[in-house]
């Protein structure tokens, strides 16, 4: 089969990229599509050189059966028209059909088969903390509805980009040496720092990364009554998103269900021994597949329950999520 990625030189499309190479998919052909600035550089895939081809107006998919894109909203909603022009399936790694009702919000281990019914050809890849939390929430879900949700997120830089954590880097590197950090990519200095500002504020002064889960959890769970309050702070890591979660259901949640549904869950990887000091942290976790849960307890203030869920922004988040999407469309069509 053939695919494309576009955003290719891109932290997403790298890692996409790494993902393939280890044979997630049946590559047959491979083409990579980038910016102006990225077009002619080339990336290696299987021993081979690929150049980045510029994805224009002009650009033709004809052949490509799914493209694989993490280029921002902009470029997505722009471009969506050329990508699917020849019936060309693209997973988007963007917010810019999520919420449409015609466009399928799929993370495999919950709603796979939403990706089935694709009328635009068009499949949006959720937000990378939504992911996780989802994968996490599904088993809960089954022993009882699940109505609220209570999260604090803390979000690596690799969720802002490749930039993003090169300029953590560089702020340690620069703090260490005794000189003025720079600050572009967040809205202050993340080195030594922890910044409870994700995207842009909205009306409600939630940030659109907290309104994202609130809306996307509802429309990959199918069910318009569960009600998610996030509160997403980058915290200064390099990869992997760490989640602390509070849930009530309609009925009470005992530890040992909790635990012995997250045991078994798709996608889920228990690590919880506390006598032992056993939780997942995102250095551990950097470069997984799985969604690490730990330090699950009962709720001191009433009937919920709490947890504590880590995994790798870039794979899970975004690069492997959308593989997983694509994998599931070939194995059930
Ligand atoms: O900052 C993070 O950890 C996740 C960022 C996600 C993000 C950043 C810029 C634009 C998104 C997203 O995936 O929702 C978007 C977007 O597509 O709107």
């Amino acid at each position: 089969m053939n695919f494309a990625i576009v955003g290719a030189g891109g932290a997403v499309g790298r890692e996409i990229l790494k993902v393939l190479e280890g044979g997630a998919l049946p590559v047959g052909n491979l083409r990579l599509f980038g910016s102006a600035r990225s077009a002619g550089r080339t990336l290696t895939f299987q021993g081979k050189e690929i150049e980045i081809e510029e994805l224009t107006h002009e650009s033709d998919f004809s052949g490509v059966d799914f493209a694989l894109v993490s280029a921002g909203a902009i470029v997505s909603r722009e471009f969506a028209s050329v990508i699917t022009a020849h019936g060309t399936v693209m997973v988007d790694n963007s917010s810019a059909f999520r919420m449409d009702e015609d466009v399928p919000l799929v993370v495999p281990e919950v709603n796979g088969s939403d990706a089935l019914n694709a009328p635009r050809n068009i499949i949006a890849n959720p937000n990378c903390t939504t992911i996780q939390m989802v994968v996490a929430l599904n088993p809960l879900h089954q022993i009882t509805p699940l109505r609220r949700v209570h999260v604090a997120t803390y979000q690596a830089a690799s969720g802002a980009g490749a930039a993003a954590m090169a300029e953590l880097e560089q702020q340690h590197t620069d703090i260490v040496a005794g000189r003025a950090p720079v600050v572009n990519r967040f809205s202050a200095q993340l080195a030594y720092n922890v910044i409870p500002q994700i995207d842009v504020f909205t009306d409600n002064d939630y940030t659109r990364e907290e309104m994202k889960m609130y809306h996307e959890t509802k429309k990959i769970m199918h069910d318009d009554n569960i009600a998610v309050s996030a509160t997403c702070v980058r915290v200064p890591v390099m990869r992997a998103h760490s989640e602390a979660i509070w849930v009530e259901g309609e009925e009470a949640i005992t530890v040992e269900q909790a635990r012995a549904a997250f045991a078994s869950a798709p996608g889920v990887v228990l690590a919880d021994d506390v006598a032992a000091q056993v939780y997942p942290m995102p250095l551990d976790v950097a470069g997984t597949d799985p969604v690490f849960v730990g330090r699950v307890r009962a709720d001191i203030s009433g009937k919920g329950l709490s947890f504590w869920a880590v995994a790798d922004q870039l794979r899970k988040g975004a690069a492997l999520n959308a593989v997983q999407i694509v994998q599931y469309i070939i194995a059930h069509r």
